[in-house]
């Protein structure tokens, strides 16, 4: 088996609030990731500036940031053999427009609002997931989890703990 590649998923407000999207996007994550960490916070204008510094200047930059800022976010640092791609996949593109029209079953297609408020973010590569993990878990060591933990994510045993929404150590 593939050795796991982690990515960033983080749900946006918008679905965080609504609780028939939350639901269905948190099963599609259990169901085809191995979760390695999850919090829930609520981010304040800098740090959403800066999480978003790339796109600083663009139109919509303004209206993303403040968007991330109007309520709570979920975070979810998932392993799959393919993560980035494939968390990518089941977003969809990411204008909802498209996405509605080209792949209706799509998580934006299914759950998004506008090109702003399109349900979730998926880092775009290695890189992307390496900076944004540090940049909202700082604690976590890329290094360490793929050398000590990787492994029994990939194999086992661990199961799923619904209160933590993480995979966990079976005992
Ligand atoms: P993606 O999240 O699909 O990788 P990016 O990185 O180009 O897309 O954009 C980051 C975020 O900026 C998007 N998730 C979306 O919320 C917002 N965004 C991107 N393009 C637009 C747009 N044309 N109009 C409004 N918001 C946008």
């Amino acid at each position: 088996m593939q050795k796991l590649q982690l990515t960033l998923a983080i749900i946006k407000p918008h679905a965080v609030k609504n609780p028939v999207a939350l639901s269905y996007i948190r099963n599609v994550i259990k169901n085809r990731f191995v979760v390695v960490k999850t919090k829930r916070v609520n981010l304040d204008l800098e740090s959403a500036g800066n999480f978003y510094k790339e796109h600083a200047g663009k139109f919509f930059y303004n209206r993303l940031v403040t968007f991330m800022t109007s309520g709570s976010i979920d975070l979810h640092v998932i392993g799959h053999a393919n993560g980035i791609e494939l968390w990518r996949r089941m977003l969809g593109p990411t204008s909802v427009y498209k996405a509605q029209f080209q792949n209706p079953y799509c998580l934006r297609g299914m759950f998004g609002i506008s090109d702003t408020r399109n349900v979730a973010h998926g880092s775009d590569s290695n890189d992307s997931a390496q900076r944004e993990i540090k940049f909202f878990f700082p604690d976590f060591s890329f290094y360490k989890w793929h050398t000590n933990d990787e492994e029994r994510y990939r194999k086992g045993p661990i199961i799923f703990n619904e209160f933590l929404f993480q995979h966990v150590r079976k005992l």
